[in-house]
């Protein structure tokens, strides 16, 4: 494999451990009984052998040495920068514990353990990883664990390879999942543990105890990096409007961090859209009032961060997808035969008056995405919506419109860029390689302790890496039941921007000025070596959720 100059470099770094764990000798206490965030009578029911369960914290002091034993590793979903460090943290925790304790890597996803698909991940592999991003030493997969076969398969390799514990790295989804399979194992009395560890860009696992999902720092550097380099590019050029879009699925954590990064003209929030019960086109307004301000001050030229997941948030499109789904549905066969120039007035004609008309304001190519781009469900997938263009054609509309009206004067003229898999793998920061470092090696002293359906958790990670406070939450605490599918579901509540959360009050309290005036910021690439200040800082949403 040949490596960069860069990677050869960073192989060396020696990831920062929280005090408690880097003291060599490590004892759990067990702090108050939990419960979960709510439907608690539910929850209970559904496990009674993982409900309730106290908090750990780790603090030095006298450890239990447990026995030599095997454990297993699984990556679950997108991947996100620091999985190895994840996976190297373990590594090293356990062989601390006892040298012959080997790791297992479940290949491509948790359906490598169901497809008995596996490796030993020794000594010389681990080095290769070290610090990297990347799922590649492995591989990641989006198979649902949630089967008593699929539980009862995994038990098969589990017994085989005589693995005492199961990690999941994974987000809200995957230890959810996890957790369903520690009450399984627990309840069968098989003995095997298993343990989660938030892992997601998205930055939407977090609650009091987890406080952010590991990826979430390096992801939305690299981003801001680029639409630094963009905001440079559009205030020398000083002639197009860039719409970009940016990953997170339903929620707006990752473009309200950037937003706070690089202070663009617009950022767009899912969660504000809803809680405003926004139209399409009062997004449009809003944004197309801004470009208009800055015409009148000459300056035709600015940048807008969308979320990708914000046309899920805006009711009215929310209505037309639901119908659009049960239509097709319903009519697939006959809308095949319908030419593709006829398609669109087709489902005009048949969709109810409102949905009609919104779907006949839609520009052409996104009203065919609508009906085209379904997923094996028959459900529209929704990131694949171009929202950037959307937006930037219906601004284009509006301010045709008002400029036949004399209420704008000036030019636009727009690029469209979507942020996602960019930063999905990018060398972890700084804090993504200590954090995922922790994370790991806390998992492997909560496996010594023999706990299952916990996940390992890192807080105070604000304060510099031998002040974090390494420990463990129950999974169940963080559970409420929600409706999936059409039925009720015990699920890990998914952390959705909060409106009256420090970071959007931070954004909210200064838009109106980065709109006026062009304030950009330019933060440049993730620094790896240098000053502190430039290269251990933690993301802007930390430092306002965490500041006292
Ligand atoms: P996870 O929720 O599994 O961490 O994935 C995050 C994510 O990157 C989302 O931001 C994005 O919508 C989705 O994955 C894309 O999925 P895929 O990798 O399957 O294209």
């Amino acid at each position: 494999m040949t490596k960069s100059a860069l990677q050869i470099a960073r192989a060396a770094y020696q990831p920062k451990l929280p005090k408690a764990l880097a003291s060599g000798n490590v004892k759990a206490v067990a702090g108050a009984a939990t419960q979960s965030v709510a439907d608690q009578e539910a929850i209970k029911a559904l496990f009674p052998n993982t409900y309730g369960m106290p908090l750990i914290s780790f603090e030095a002091g006298e450890s239990t040495k447990p026995a030599a034993m095997n454990v297993g590793v699984i990556l679950s979903g997108g991947q996100a920068p620091g999985g190895h460090n994840v996976i190297s943290g373990l590594f090293d925790g356990i062989k601390k514990l006892n040298a012959d304790n080997k790791l297992y890597g479940f290949i491509l996803g948790p359906g490598g353990l169901v497809d008995h698909n596996y490796m030993e991940l020794t000594a010389d592999i681990i080095d290769e990883y070290r610090n990297t991003g990347g799922f590649d030493i492995i591989g990641s997969g989006r198979t649902k664990l949630e089967t008593v076969e699929q539980f009862e398969k995994g038990y098969e390799i589990i017994k085989q390879l005589g693995i005492k514990a199961l990690v999941i790295i994974g987000g809200d989804d995957s230890n959810t999942n996890a957790c369903v399979l520690a009450e399984y194992y627990a309840a069968k009395k098989y003995g095997v543990q298993v343990i989660g560890c938030p892992k997601t860009i998205d930055g939407d696992l977090k609650n009091d105890m987890i406080e952010t999902s590991f990826g979430f720092d390096t992801a939305c550097k690299t981003y801001s990096e680029v639409i630094g380099n963009i905001q440079r590019d559009c205030n020398s050029a000083r002639k197009y409007w860039h719409f970009i879009k940016l990953m997170g699925r339903s929620a707006s954590h990752i473009a309200l961090e950037c937003a706070l990064q690089v202070q663009p003209n617009v950022c767009i929030i899912s969660e504000e859209v809803e809680q405003k019960d926004m139209s399409l086109d009062d997004v449009v307004t809003y944004i197309a009032q801004v470009v208009a301000d800055r015409a009148a001050q000459g300056n035709n030229f600015g940048t807008v961060l969308i979320p990708e997941g914000l046309v899920e948030f805006i009711p009215a499109m929310k209505r037309l997808i639901a119908e659009l789904n049960d239509f097709l549905a319903k009519n697939s066969e006959e809308f095949s035969h319908i030419k593709r120039s006829h398609q669109r007035d087709y489902i005009i004609s048949k969709l109810s008056p409102e949905n009609s008309a919104i779907y006949a304001s839609l520009p052409d190519g996104v009203a065919r995405q609508l009906t085209l781009d379904r997923d094996p469900h028959g459900n529209v997938q929704v990131s694949l919506i171009e929202t950037e263009k959307l937006l930037s054609e219906m601004v284009a509309t509006k301010l045709d419109s008002w400029k036949k009206a004399g209420k704008y004067v000036g030019k636009f003229a727009a690029q469209h860029h979507f942020f996602g898999y960019e930063g999905r793998c990018a060398a972890p920061s700084n804090f993504d390689a200590d954090y995922c470092y922790s994370l790991g090696y806390t998992a492997s002293m909560l496996i010594a302790d023999g706990k299952t359906g916990y996940m390992s958790s890192v807080r105070n990670t604000t304060a510099p890496a031998a002040e974090w406070l390494a420990g463990g939450v129950p999974i169940t605490m963080m559970m409420n039941m929600e409706r999936r599918h059409g039925e009720m579901k015990p699920v890990i509540q998914k952390a959705l921007v909060r409106l009256d959360g420090a970071p959007f009050k931070a954004f909210a309290a200064q838009r109106d000025r980065w709109a006026a005036e062009t304030d950009y910021v330019y933060p440049g690439p993730i620094q790896y070596f240098g000053p502190t200040e430039v290269c251990d800082q933690p993301t802007k949403t930390l430092q306002l959720e965490q500041a006292k």
